[in-house]
């Protein structure tokens, strides 16, 4: 038996996100919404307090850690294991003493040169995203000659210098940063070539839930395309994305993924047994 892709549902404690509007910005909402989610059957629950859409602005440090902290708590008390989406050294710190286990850095240890080290210190897993810039110059730099190539020459080159700050090499998970820095057109070119990032070997995580991309698509086919309506299109993702051995999908409905990798799961079993 190959073992399952994992589903991480997100839980955004902002109040800005463009895929979930801010529903989920008081603490008491975002943990509840935590439970819910792995209810449905989340693996792990990624927790972010800073919004990373294009354009937005940083938020400071003690708010960052003020939003996520006290739901990173309380989901760990309740026994779930919980990754946290932050850029910043402190927030991981003070989230991994908490008992989160997983940092989801999508700036893969460039924004703050400090998180590696914690991650290092501490051990954790750690997702490391392909990232070329903050929300305010990420569209700008959405230039490549040959995408593919160049997003695993970047992440080879991330994890080299973060293998040299102390982090193991089986704490590095991979994520091609979906939108980052990326259109739709790079977009695809990357999931339709993800064996060769799932080559590199390490774990990969894919993050494609509710964005503009699949928006495009299914405005391009006539169908309702605001973020809540891509839900389908993202378990579609998770579903193909499990056939190429992912380790994991990043989603906010949970749901939908856990059903797709399900079957997934039971196609690849089948072929195994042949
Ligand atoms: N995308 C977003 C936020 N965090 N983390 C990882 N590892 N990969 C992603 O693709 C990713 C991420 C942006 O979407 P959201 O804030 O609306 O969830």
């Amino acid at each position: 038996m190959t073992s399952r892709t994992l589903v991480m549902g997100v839980v955004n404690v902002t109040p800005d996100s463009f895929s979930d509007g801010g529903q989920w910005f008081e603490t008491d909402v975002a943990i509840a919404h935590g439970r819910t989610l792995l209810e449905q059957g989340a693996d792990i629950v990624d927790v972010g307090g800073e919004s990373t859409r294009p354009g937005a602005q940083r938020v400071a440090q003690d708010e960052e850690i003020d939003r996520v902290l006290p739901v990173v708590q309380a989901l760990v008390a309740g026994g779930a294991q919980v990754s946290v989406d932050t850029m910043r050294a402190a927030v991981a710190d003070a989230a991994l003493q908490a008992g989160a286990t997983v940092i989801n850095d999508v700036s893969g240890g460039l924004a703050d040169p400090d998180l590696p080290a914690v991650v290092a210190e501490r051990g954790s897993r750690y997702v490391v995203s392909h990232w070329r810039g903050h929300s305010d110059v990420m569209t700008d730099r959405a230039v490549y000659a040959d995408v593919t190539g160049e997003v695993l020459a970047e992440l080879g080159d991330r994890v080299a210098a973060l293998r040299a700050d102390g982090v193991r090499a089986e704490q590095i998970v991979l994520d091609p940063g979906l939108g980052f820095a990326k259109d739709a057109e790079h977009n695809w070119r990357l999931l339709a070539d993800l064996d060769q990032l799932v080559a590199l070997g390490h774990p990969v995580l894919i993050g494609a839930s509710r964005k503009r991309f699949l928006g495009q698509l299914l405005a391009e086919a006539g169908s309702e395309s605001m973020p809540a309506f891509r839900d389908r299109a993202t378990a579609a993702v998770s579903a193909l994305a499990a056939a190429k051995g992912v380790w994991a999908v990043r989603v906010h409905d949970v749901a939908g993924s856990v059903d797709a990798i399900r079957v997934a799961q039971a196609w690849r079993e089948a072929e195994n047994e042949r």
